[in-house]
Parts: C-alpha cells; sequence; structure tokens
C-alpha cells in the first residue's frame, strides 16, 4: 500500500515537473512570439504613419521635430526607471536591514548634513538635465522657420477645410465611409481630400475652428494644435519622408468628433507642383457659392 502510494506520487511529482516544464517552454515561446511580433511591427509601421496593431510606442518620426520628441520620451524613460528602481532598492533595503526584529534598537539619529545636501542637490540637478532638452524641445516646437508653404486648417463639424493661400484654392477632407474604402485605405483614417505637401519644404499650418474647438493633430509629425473660433494657431512641420500621414481631431468637438480624420500626403516637389496645378482648377475660390458636396475624391492616388 504504502509503495504504491510513494509510486503514485512520485508520477505525480514528474508529471508536475513535466507540466511546469512545458509551461515555461510555452511561456518562453510566448515572450518570443511577442518580441518577434513587436520587433516586426515597429519595422512595419515605420513606414506607414498610422497606428498599427500591437504598437506600444510612438508612431515613428517622420520630422525633425518628432524624432526630437521620441528621444526626450526615450530619455525621460530611462531617468524614470533609473529613480524607481533606486527607490525600491532604498525601500527593501528598510525593510530587510531595519525592521523590529533586524534591528530591535533604533538609532535616534534626526539630522545628517551630508544625506541633506545630497538628497537636496542630486533631484535638482535631475531636474536641471530634463529641463535644458525640454525647453530646447519647445522652442524648436513653438519657433516656426520661414515657411515655404502656408496651409490653413480650419475644423468643422465634422470635418477639415484645407486652404492653400498661396494658391487661392481650398477643399473640404470628409472621412471615407465603411463601404466605400478602397483597398489599402486604414478604416476611420482615410479622407476623400488628402492635404498635400512637398517633401523636406516647411510648412505652416495656421488652424482656426468654424463652429467649435477643434484640434489638428497628426502624431509622426509630432504636432498638436488646438483650432480655435475666432482665432488663428500656428505650428509647423517638415516632413523627412514622402508617404501618407494620419491624424484626427483630437479636441472632443461633438457628436463625430471621431469621425474627421486628417490624412497629410507627402509628395516629391515636382508631384506637388503637379497636383497644385490640377488643385487650382478642380477647388479654385471665387465668390460664386461654393457646392456644399465635396468635390469627387482625386489627386495623387
Ligand atoms: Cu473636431
Amino acid at each position: 500500500m504504502g509503495g504504491k502510494k510513494v509510486l503514485t506520487q512520485g508520477r505525480f511529482l514528474a508529471e508536475g515537473a513535466h507540466t511546469t516544464m512545458l509551461v515555461s517552454k510555452r511561456f518562453v515561446a510566448f515572450v518570443v512570439t511577442c518580441v518577434a511580433v513587436l520587433a516586426g511591427g515597429s519595422a512595419a509601421m515605420a513606414a506607414t504613419g498610422q497606428p498599427t496593431p500591437w504598437q506600444i510606442g510612438l508612431q515613428p518620426a517622420a520630422t525633425p521635430v518628432m524624432s526630437d520628441i521620441i528621444w526626450f520620451h526615450d530619455f525621460l524613460l530611462w531617468i524614470i526607471a533609473a529613480i524607481a528602481l533606486f527607490v525600491l532598492a532604498l525601500l527593501v533595503v528598510v525593510m530587510v536591514k531595519f525592521n523590529a526584529r533586524a534591528n530591535p534598537v533604533p538609532s535616534r539619529t534626526t539630522h545628517n548634513t551630508t544625506i541633506e545636501v545630497i538628497w537636496t542637490v542630486v533631484p535638482v540637478v535631475i531636474l536641471v538635465a530634463i529641463a535644458v532638452p525640454s525647453f530646447r524641445l519647445l522652442f524648436y516646437q513653438l519657433d516656426v522657420p520661414k515657411a515655404d508653404i502656408t496651409v490653413k486648417a480650419t475644423g468643422k463639424q465634422w470635418f477639415w477645410t484645407y486652404t492653400y493661400p498661396d494658391n487661392q484654392f481650398e477643399f473640404d477632407s470628409l472621412m471615407v465611409q465603411d463601404k466605400d474604402l478602397k483597398p489599402g485605405q486604414p478604416r476611420l483614417l482615410a479622407v476623400d481630400n488628402e492635404m498635400v505637401v512637398p517633401v523636406n519644404k516647411v510648412v505652416k499650418v495656421l488652424t482656426t475652428g468654424a463652429d467649435v474647438i477643434h484640434s489638428f493633430a497628426v502624431p509622426s509629425f509630432g504636432i498638436k494644435i488646438d483650432a480655435i473660433p475666432g482665432r488663428i494657431n500656428e505650428t509647423w512641420f517638415r516632413a523627412e519622408r514622402e508617404g501618407r500621414y494620419y491624424g484626427q481631431c483630437s479636441e472632443l468637438c461633438g457628436r463625430d468628433h471621431a469621425f474627421m480624420p486628417i490624412v497629410v500626403h507627402v509628395v516629391s516637389e515636382q508631384d506637388y507642383a503637379a497636383w497644385v496645378d490640377q488643385a487650382k482648377k478642380k477647388y479654385a475660390t471665387d465668390n460664386s457659392p461654393r457646392p456644399t458636396a465635396v468635390a469627387a475624391a482625386g489627386g495623387l492616388q
């Protein structure tokens, strides 16, 4: 009887060990898959200018401002991680070395000049180390360089109107409905008439609102600026790669707030010139009332 029990127990233990090994193997496989998906995902999204499944970081940068934002984000992450680990280590030391059992007679120390100077000076140094790149980035974002082209984006309930004041035309940009999506067009992000700009040129974006406050935001450009009725805000970007970059209204503006995406199509200078020629005819602003219906989709495909 006793022997059988031991045997059963032994088999149970062996089975247990086998299961543990299987689980840990599966766990390793899971982690490897996750890493592969994340690495593959980030490589795939490098060119997309839109969010991707399983994305955990910021969208890849398409402008120098966004590159700096990503650098600053990562820099802060290291500092935060170091501080959190340091505080955790201190807590562990306190719990292990100075609990009532390990340290029955507590020290009666109340002041220690050296440590007080250190815990005042070190945080100041850390804050200065954060403030310097932070202010530099802020000025870089806010100080608009000499613009090559200007585009005015007017937020409306619930679409955007883009005006090209240098070329005297403007057009409305509405979200493509699910049933009208063409292959490759991302759902809830694609629009019928995209804002087209040339690559490597400084684009000044003026924003305003026609009804309520909207916000013009394109993550991979590192821009987000409120579009406020009655005033003009400005921001800028210089896209370094051609492609389509997607954004969304980022100020709660009413029922269809989630359905007024932004698409900036960055093209070569020649393609931009060709598009302007075509757009001038297609969207010419004259004094006759503009049809409210949006001109048929077209332009650069
Ligand atoms: Cu809006």
